[in-house]
């Protein structure tokens, strides 16, 4: 491990205090005993569906698929995020966070690890088999919202302690830009922040009131309107973290520099302005939303893409010009200077990998007509297990591969190394036979969401069942590799050796000047709510004038 090496004893050390690292450490367990429950989950539910195994009468497939989204989607990328945020603000803030900070930071934790025992508690005694988009009618126990209530809660304490440190460093340091990682992290909080507010509105105005029996019925329709008007941005939630570390510590760590300062910056204002007024994709097949409505919805998700075609342009070029700088020649000899064989590269590569059809196939769903295809089929599993399960997730591992030895004082050996890149490959070949399976199956009308079932033999069904079985298969080696990544993670936590890890964060190559502009937040956010206003404005207040009769709660399981 070459690479680790040299980056070990040429860089100056910036160590992150204590206190900010055990805070971050904190965060960044409970995401990964949530991540092992959910990889058990779901390798589980894959086996059900194939019709490998029969569950015990004691648990339902919907149960587990409950807890496999809420543990997987909810709980583990929240808890990392939020942890991953406050070391990386650490370590460029001049390595520790302020009093503050560290206070919310712990409330915050405090009521996330609430929150998620309350709504785990309800999955596992079967009150709350909703799934984890908690769609109604169907109704869960009312623990169930107030525990995600808690959880959101939990993350904007996190994110005001975000702001906290921001706030000082700029008082501190007047006049000058902002360290990239902190602007990335504010931006990625801002649009945190403002998404879930329709989320909390739902929860608290009307799932709770009505799980609690205090109503008898609620709109069905504005309860999903508000749920996408969050569930859009939050799958944004999930990849600007793992963009921030595209943009900022991989390319430290193939030994290259930020491509460019002020395009990452734009790109992070884009998915501010564009992520969220965008929901309507996830309902182009709902009634009781016009047309005009879904085809401004459609535009702008698709120009939502833009900062992601930014963002693998500007990787490319990060790649080309490192590879070429250490003697790569030719057209493609820069290709072969990557550091192939270091797993901090190599997962968030083949998390780059996946999320090309990934983008692809988001592009596919968000086509009006092309959606009437694959909606409530197993593509669309197929579609967010190739972006938040490897893109992200694969992003998270090969950051945790150096964020958990860099917070314990540890070292990333060169056994470890190896094996993550075991686990790297496990998890890429599982994702890859899994979602490939999804994929086609959904494109031959398979439904996501369902239990086994043959259709009483229908043959277009018993069709489908190698598929199924190649999806059991590629689970079972997601779980193996879920099992190597957290003995991994245990070792890096309290057995490797001691020594220096760097936190990779990488300098722009040029004096590039910034515009202010950017960090001009008033800007952005009034910017934000006017395209808020106009994509939502109206059409809230058509369902909420219009209403159907509500719905009676539905326990389905
Ligand atoms: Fe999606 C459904 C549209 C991105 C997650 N999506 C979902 C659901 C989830 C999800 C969880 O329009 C299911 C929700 C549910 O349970 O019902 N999605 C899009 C579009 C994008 C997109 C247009 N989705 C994501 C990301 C996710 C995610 C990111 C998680 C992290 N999605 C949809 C639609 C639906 C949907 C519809 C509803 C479907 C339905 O009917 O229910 C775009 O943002 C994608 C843009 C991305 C790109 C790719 C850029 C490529 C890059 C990699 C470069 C590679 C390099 C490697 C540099 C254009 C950045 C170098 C390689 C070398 C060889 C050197
Ligand atoms: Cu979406």
């Amino acid at each position: 491990m070459v690479i680790a090496r040299k980056i070990d004893d040429s860089i100056p050390h910036v160590p992150i205090q204590r206190s900010a690292a055990k805070l971050s450490l904190a965060y960044v367990w409970v995401a990964y005993i949530a991540f092992g429950l959910a990889a058990l989950a779901g390798m589980l539910q894959g086996m059900v569906r194939g019709g490998i195994i029969e569950l015990p009468s004691w648990m339902n497939y919907y149960q587990i698929l409950t807890a496999h989204g809420v543990l997987m989607a909810l709980i583990f990328t929240t808890f990392f995020i939020v942890g991953f945020i406050f070391s990386g603000v650490a370590r460029t803030t001049g390595g520790s966070l302020h009093g503050t900070t560290l206070k919310l930071g712990w409330v915050g934790w405090i009521l996330m690890v609430t929150g998620t025992l309350m709504a785990g508690v309800t999955i596992v005694m079967n009150e709350a088999s909703v799934l984890y988009t908690f769609y109604a009618p169907l109704k869960a126990s009312p623990y169930f919202y107030i525990g995600a209530a808690l959880l959101v809660v939990g993350s904007w304490l996190a994110g005001v302690g975000v702001f906290a440190s921001y706030r000082k460093w700029r008082r501190e340091n007047p006049g000058k830009t902002s360290p990239l990682f902190v602007f990335m992290s504010v931006a990625t909080y801002i649009l945190w922040i403002i998404a879930t507010l329709p989320v909390a509105v739902e929860v608290l105005f009307q799932l709770i009131p009505w799980s609690l029996g205090l109503v008898p019925s609620i709109n069905i329709m504005l309860s999903r309107t508000l749920f996408w008007f969050f569930g859009h941005p939050l799958v944004y939630f999930w990849l600007l973290p793992a963009y921030m570390a595209w943009y900022v510590c991989v390319p430290r760590i193939i030994g290259g520099h930020v491509f460019s300062d002020s395009l990452s910056r734009l790109s992070f204002i884009c998915f501010l302005l564009f992520s969220i007024p965008v929901g309507f994709h996830h309902q182009l097949m709902e009634p009781g939303i016009s047309a005009g409505w879904k085809m401004i919805h459609v535009v702008l998700t698709l120009i939502v893409v833009i900062p992601s075609l930014m963002t693998a342009f500007s990787m490319f070029a990060v790649f080309e010009t490192t590879g070429r700088k250490k003697g790569g020649s030719g057209l493609f000899g820069w290709f072969k200077k990557l550091p192939w064989s270091d797993a901090r590269f190599f997962a968030p590569f083949m998390g780059m990998l996946f999320f090309i059809p990934g983008g692809a196939g988001g592009i596919i769903n968000a086509s009006n007509q092309l959606n009437a295809v694959v909606h409530n089929t197993i593509w669309v599993t197929g579609h967010f297990h190739i972006t938040v399960g490897a893109a992200v997730a694969l992003t998270f591992f090969g950051v945790s591969f150096w964020l958990v030895p860099a917070l314990t004082g540890r070292r990333l050996t060169k056994t470890a190394n190896r094996m993550a890149m075991v686990q790297t490959v496990f998890w890429s070949v599982g994702m890859f036979l899994m979602s490939f399976a999804m994929h086609t199956m959904g494109l031959q009308g398979a439904p996501r969401r369902t239990d086994y079932t043959t259709y009483m033999d229908h043959p277009t069904a018993l069709g489908w069942m190698d598929y199924q079985r190649v999806m059991a298969f590629g689970g079972g080696l997601l779980f193996v590799s879920a099992i190597l990544l957290i003995l991994i993670l245990l070792y890096l936590t309290f057995y490797a050796p001691k020594g220096n890890t760097e936190y990779p964060i990488a300098e722009t190559e040029t004096n590039q000047t910034v515009p202010g502009i950017l960090e001009r937040w008033p800007v952005w956010i009034g910017l934000l709510a006017f395209l808020i206003v106009l994509a939502y404005g109206y059409p809230i207040m058509e369902q909420i004038q219009h209403q159907a009769p509500g719905s009676p709660p539905f326990r389905t399981w």
